[in-house]
């Protein structure tokens, strides 16, 4: 049997600050707890992941188009991106595959211009404000969306 796509947890600029500053805002977790807590919860669902974080936009576009072919769905935290980058939302509606958007806060409590995601339009859904936990919730949402007949990416049959 072929081995299953790993799902791709994309984390955009100055998430590996998490856990060193604004702990108010972010909690106390670290990248690295987060990145734990996505293989964790993987590992319940059957799934796997490749956690990756990224400060420049084009290397998040490049992963994005890559995994077009190597990966089953995007999990995205992009960052500050979130609200400004068309690059990223394109990049998203390429891969043509199932996305799920994660923030840590709640970006609807916070400044206005945090209240739009441009990428949001590439997302089968948005989870906010529930802190890291939030990674834990994409990734179950994550596993039925993949088992969908409809699901995005999968070949029509
Ligand atoms: O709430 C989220 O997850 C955000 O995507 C985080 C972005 C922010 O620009 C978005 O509006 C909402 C910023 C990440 C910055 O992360 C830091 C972590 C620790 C200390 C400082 C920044």
């Amino acid at each position: 049997m072929p081995k299953a796509r790993p799902i791709l947890v994309l984390n955009g600029p100055n998430l590996n600050m998490l856990g060193v500053r604004e702990p108010k805002t972010y909690g106390k977790s670290t990248l690295r707890d987060l990145e734990a807590l996505c293989k964790t919860t993987a590992k319940k669902l059957s799934l796997t992941v490749d956690c990756r974080q990224s400060n420049l936009e084009g290397e998040l576009v490049t992963w994005i188009q890559a995994s077009r072919k190597t990966h089953a769905g995007i999990i995205i935290n992009a960052g500050g991106y979130s609200h400004s980058s068309v690059a990223v939302l394109d990049a998203l509606l390429l891969s043509e595959l199932p996305v799920v958007e994660v923030h840590i806060s709640n970006i609807y409590s916070r400044e206005s211009f945090r209240h739009h995601s441009l990428i949001s339009k590439a997302a089968q859904g948005v989870i906010c404000g529930l802190g890291i936990d939030g990674y834990s919730y994409a990734l179950q949402s994550m596993a039925k969306l993949l088992k969908s007949p409809k699901a995005k990416g999968k070949p029509k049959g």
